[in-house]
């Protein structure tokens, strides 16, 4: 088996201890961060995401390879270097917004965004809009970065987008959204002013 099967093998299994023993070899081997992460995190993530949607796995399963994930995540993040143009140091406010507790994809971004020079203020999941509406009024980012894993908290972000016109604060920054049931779509009819369906693009709609 090859050692990104091994990373995506052991994250579906939720052994935490193989996943970052294997990471922490790949970076040492000299294997980029970004093929561990798209050839072995994401797809094992992916893997236990359609067999959890077929009802072969549990939320006991998906929660122990999330937790893999997420500690092999802080592993790999000093190794996705800034980029080659130096980035800035512009801030960008993220979080994944309330009654959504799904982080991952939001982390993912988050060290996308850090590897390319911003300052990330991760609010984390699970942020009221009023948490979001002050974060834009204290930090004044560049960009506000919205997640949502359900069709239910997708709806959230409308409200958010609604909440900080209502402060005055819309043209402040960028509203960005992005996670798994999104649509350029929906996006356009919220309001907001860029989607991403992945973390590189997300950055990208940052530099743009
Ligand atoms: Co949940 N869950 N979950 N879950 N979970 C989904 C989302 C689901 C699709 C599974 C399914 O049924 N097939 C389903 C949602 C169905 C729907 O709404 N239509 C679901 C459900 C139903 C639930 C619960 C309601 C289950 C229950 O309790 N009965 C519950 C809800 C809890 C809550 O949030 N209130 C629940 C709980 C959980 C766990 C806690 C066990 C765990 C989350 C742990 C954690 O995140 N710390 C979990 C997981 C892991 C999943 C799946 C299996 C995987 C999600 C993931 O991490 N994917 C997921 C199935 C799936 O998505 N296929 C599922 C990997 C990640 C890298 O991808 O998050 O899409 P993703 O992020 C991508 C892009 O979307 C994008 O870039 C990322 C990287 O490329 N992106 C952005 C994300 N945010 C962005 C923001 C941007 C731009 C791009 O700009 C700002």
């Amino acid at each position: 088996m090859s050692k990104m099967k091994e990373i995506a093998q052991a994250l579906q299994e939720g052994n935490a201890d193989q996943v970052k023993a294997l990471t922490q070899a790949e970076l040492d081997g000299g294997t980029p961060a970004k093929t561990i992460l798209e050839k072995g995190l994401v797809a094992g993530m992916n893997v236990i995401g359609a067999r959890f949607k077929e009802g072969e796995i549990f939320l006991p399963e998906v929660l122990l390879s999330a937790r893999a994930m997420n500690q092999a995540l802080e592993i790999i993040e000093p190794h996705l270097g800034a980029d080659e143009d130096g980035g800035s140091r512009e801030t960008i406010v993220l979080g994944t917004v309330q009654g959504d507790l799904h982080d991952i994809g939001k982390n993912i971004v988050a060290i996308m965004l850090r590897g390319a020079g911003y300052r990330v203020v991760d609010l984390g999941a699970d942020v009221s809009i009023q948490t979001f509406v002050k974060a834009v009024e204290e930090h004044r980012p560049k960009a506000l970065g919205l997640s949502a894993l359900l069709t239910t908290t997708m709806l959230v972000m409308g409200e958010v987008i609604e909440a900080l016109k209502q402060a005055g604060l819309r043209e402040v920054t960028k509203v960005l959204v992005g996670g798994a049931p999104l649509t350029q779509s929906y996006a356009d009819e919220i309001g907001a002013d860029g989607f991403s369906e992945n973390a590189y693009g997300a950055v990208a709609l940052v530099k743009g």
